[in-house]
């Protein structure tokens, strides 16, 4: 895969820049100061911007550095360093490391506007980005300078980057991979463009009182947001409900104008995407929703001040806030208001950078290739379809084949709850043309089908647009597959799945439309920056490529025995535990022993992840240690950790068992320590910057079928943990990867779950039929995790006995029989370390890397862009 994408940055080369073809080690080439930006990176393009001259804004060793911060803390936090606070100093430095970017930001878009270059632009409602102070520092490799411009003006970079609030801007796993993509596009110098929602509010923080979930409204914002760069004038007009009339134009050709009756302003705000130890930087541009009329009463008709501060409000409100997935009802309309706000904002900056590089408009395709990060922006055809016929007036037909050369759709679920359609009845009221149009690209495509399968009514409806049955809905997936070129799941299996299943129709008529690209997250946060121990002995051991080729780990093998070099993995893990155990008891008060197995499993709560199976295996393992405390079982600390969607009472409920279980497990004196349960409050990408270095056992546990592919499971495995897992989403390749004999696997298939359902799943029966599990279910039922109460787990018991579509009981014999075995392999030292530098050595393959040039080659087919700093 690396082979395949330096030919694809040959190719770019030679036509942009033939002088700039050379060789060398990147990492060395750019290493920073001294000598950089002075390096061999540089390039005299006099079309290039000019990188700032002064080097309080772009030196990069510490003396600059130091006094960028004063000058920064003076001149834009307006303190005096005798009386700046804390945050003061994180704004200071902050801005600091932002100057640093923006030279890097503006020859990047500089060179996008002026040269040939094809731009990836991942269209996606969420960005969970995390902080980004560190991962800046990391990918300018200015940690070390940093540090020490800091210590010079008394201050300690580890306390600064704790102060920093991260931008929740996602829900879990599907907006943390757009963010890994940013990086990974950036790494690997490809022009790229995220463009998504700047919700004010992201994702709630989750408090835990009185052992259940309590949601707090997220103010990221509260404080300012030293990365963004708010651009007035990049701003766009989005319209809303009323009507279409039809006109005919001067050629004759009759043409559709939407009267809308509200339209709201879509304002950019830009943070910058650092690529590691490159010159790219590329952009996330995020909409910010503002009102278009002002205040001033004569803009009204009426004159009805209170109706202006209204229409101001609900305008505002459309990026207010991020919905929670696993919310069946909550917001609908608002919903898709937002995906609509910034598929069109994002579609209409398209057009105008379009213009800006000289283009017609029918070159599009050509110099975009757009991605549809799963069907909230899946609207986007349906937008792209009436800017190109309405406002540009291009005949359907061109219109229609630069709609499907631009767009590709990646989907990242195969629960049908969570495919996403919308009533008809609504659509049609917030985005009548819209509809229209979706109504005529349907009728164009069904003609096709019944031409292919006449008299196949049934293959007609199952692929329409519209779903007819009961209330009639727009199917937001399909739209998104007739309208790309490219479909693709996110894991070997989950792809298969996908045209086995919910696609199957699609795949018959367009076999080659569908492709896998198997998920990966990026090394640079996952491992440079939340285990600089970990780094540190993988540099010295290997050398530092693996940082941008981490298929390089391999090299690690030769020294898996090696007793020596197993000490000091085992130091690293030991001290990221101890790190770890700190953070738990200043956050939960409970104490826990580093030299324990810490058993973890952080993820979104939701039944079909199955954290229930987990804790019934402790609540099992509880009593067989309260029976017989002689027991040989190693001494484990489960940590869990996660987000319930607020009006998910099942998930909640989840929460409550693992807290109770706390509260007897941790307090028992019969137990004596050996067993410790803890659920980490608020998980986010900065709690997770702790808790993967320290794991020593990954718990990957869904019902096969149903996790698409998981991403915490590749973050766990690249440092260090094992797995404990089903045959689902990516597991299946962590596990082809790693060998099956380091890999801990338990469960069925997913064939065979779907044959338990098709013969009839009774969970009473098997409950019956084993005394442990009966037993654990009894005490749970009998209130003893409720401090006495009985009724509060009364649903899912009988959840689990009788109404539990992710088969719990089914899995729980073999689970159990399983986590014997990690207990007993955790007992030989040599061996379990062994397998954790094997997990790690053959991680490569779930690098963003390989993902993201996956994506380039086989469905963008954008080849990288070299960006050069001009000399100042
Ligand atoms: C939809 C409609 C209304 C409100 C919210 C939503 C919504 C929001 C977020 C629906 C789904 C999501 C997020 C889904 C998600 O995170 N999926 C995960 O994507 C990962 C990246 O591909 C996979 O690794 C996981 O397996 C998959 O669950």
């Amino acid at each position: 895969m690396y082979r395949v994408l330096k030919r694809i940055k040959n190719i770019s080369f030679e036509p942009i820049n033939p002088t700039r073809v050379h060789g060398g080690n990147r990492a060395t080439m750019l290493t920073p100061a001294p000598g950089y930006p002075e390096g061999p990176s540089m390039d005299d393009s006099p079309t290039n911007a000019s990188p700032c001259s002064d080097p309080a804004r772009s030196g990069l060793d510490r003396g600059s550095l130091q006094r960028g911060i004063l000058d920064n803390l003076i001149c834009l936090q307006g303190r005096y360093p005798g009386v700046a606070t804390p945050h003061d100093w994180y704004m200071a430095f902050a801005y600091t490391v932002r100057d640093r970017l923006l030279a890097r930001w503006v020859a990047s878009a500089h060179t996008y506007l002026s040269r040939e270059v094809r731009i990836a632009c991942y269209l996606s409602a969420e960005f969970l980005i995390g902080p980004q102070l560190g991962n800046n520092l990391v990918n300018l490799g200015l940690e070390t300078e940093a540090r020490a411009a800091l210590q010079a003006l008394d201050q300690d970079l580890d306390a600064l980057l704790a102060l920093e609030e991260e931008p929740g801007l996602g829900n879990g796993g599907l907006g943390r991979l757009a963010a890994c993509y940013m990086d990974s596009l950036a790494t690997l110098e490809i022009p790229a463009i995220g463009y998504g929602i700047r919700y004010e509010f992201g994702i709630f923080d989750q408090e835990i009182r009185d052992g259940w979930q309590v949601e707090v409204t997220d103010k990221w914002l509260q404080k300012g947001n030293a990365w963004e760069i708010v651009r007035p004038d990049v701003s766009f007009y989005v319209g809303f409900g009323g009507h279409t009339e039809n006109e005919t134009d001067e050629q004759g050709h009759l043409r559709v104008r939407w009267i809308p009756t509200r339209q709201v302003k879509g304002v950019a705000c830009d943070m910058p995407m650092q690529g590691y130890l490159v010159s790219t930087c590329n952009t996330l541009r995020l909409w910010k929703s503002e009102a278009v009329e002002s205040f001033d009463l004569k803009d009204f008709n009426a004159g009805d001040y209170y109706q202006a501060v209204q229409e101001k409000v609900i305008s505002e409100t459309l990026s207010k806030v991020l919905y929670p997935n696993d919310e069946p009802e909550a917001g609908k309309r608002l919903r898709l208001a937002q995906q609509y706000f910034f598929v069109s904002c994002s579609l209409q900056d398209m057009l105008r950078l379009l213009k800006l590089k000289g283009k017609p408009v029918n070159r599009f395709g050509e110099v975009f290739a757009a991605q549809l990060n799963d069907t909230h922006p899946s609207i986007a055809v349906a937008e792209l379809m009436r800017l190109l016929v309405d406002e540009r007036q291009l005949p359907w037909d061109e219109a229609w084949d630069i709609t499907r050369s631009t767009f590709a759709y990646t989907n990242h679920t195969l629960l049908p709850e969570a495919l996403e359609t919308w009533g008809l009845p609504l659509f049609q009221r917030l985005l009548p043309r819209l509809l229209e149009i979706i109504y005529e690209i349907n009728r164009r495509f069904l003609d096709e089908i019944r031409q292919r399968f006449p008299g196949d009514d049934e293959r007609v409806k199952r692929m329409s647009l519209i779903d007819e049955a009961g209330d009639r809905k727009v199917r937001m997936a399909n739209l998104a597959t007739i309208g790309s070129h490219a479909v693709n799941g996110v894991a070997a299996l989950h792809s298969e799945l996908l045209k086995q299943t919910v696609m199957r129709d699609f795949a018959d008529v367009w076999p080659d439309r569908f492709c896998n690209v198997t998920n990966g997250v990026t090394p640079r946060r996952f491992m440079t920056l939340s285990n600089p121990g970990l780094a540190r002995l993988l540099d010295e051991t290997i050398g530092s490529g693996w940082v941008t080729d981490l298929t390089r780990l391999k090299a690690l093998e030769t020294h898996a025995d090696d007793a020596s070099f197993q000490d000091r993995w085992r130091k690293v893990k030991q001290s990221n535990k101890e790190a770890l155990a700190r953070l738990i008891q200043e956050r939960t008060d409970i104490v826990v022993d580093p030299a324990a197995l810490f058993d973890i499993q952080v993820k979104r709560i939701h039944e079909y992840k199955r954290q229930h199976l987990n804790a019934l295996y402790i609540i099992g393992l509880y009593q067989r240690l309260r029976r017989d405390p002689r027991l040989a079982v190693a001494p484990r600390c489960f940590v869990f950790g996660g987000k319930a969607a607020p009006g998910y009472a099942m998930a909640k409920l989840i929460i409550r068992l693992i807290t109770g279980m706390a509260e007897v497990v941790n307090n028992d004196p019969q137990i004596g320590g050996r067993l410790k349960v803890v659920f980490f409050p608020d998980f986010n990408v900065k709690n997770a910057h702790s808790v993967y270095p320290a794991a020593d056992l990954s718990e990957q546990i869904s019902t096969a079928g149903k996790e698409a592919s998981g991403t915490g499971n590749m973050k766990f495995m690249m440092n260090g943990a094992l797995t404990i897992g089903t045959l689902d989403g990516a597991n299946v390749e962590i596990r082809e990867e790693v060998g099956a004999e380091n890999f801990f696997l338990f469960g069925l298939s997913a064939a065979q779950v779907e044959q338990v359902k098709r013969e009839g799943y009774r969970p009473a029966e098997r409950a019956q039929a084993d005394d442990g599990l009966r037993e654990v279910l009894d005490l749970i039922a009998s209130g003893h995790f409720s401090r006495g109460e009985p009724d509060v787990f009364r649903p899912l018991v009988d959840n689990l006995l009788h109404a539990d579509p992710f088969l719990v009981l089914a899995d729980y014999a073999d689970y159990v029989a399983c986590q014997d075995r990690v207990s007993a392999a955790w007992h030989d030292t040599r061996r379990w370390t062994r397998m954790s530098i094997l997990n790690t050595a053959r991680s490569g393959k779930f690098s963003s890397d390989r993902a993201i040039s996956e994506y380039c080659e086989r469905i963008w087919k954008t080849p990288a862009v070299r960006i050069t700093l001009a000399r100042s």
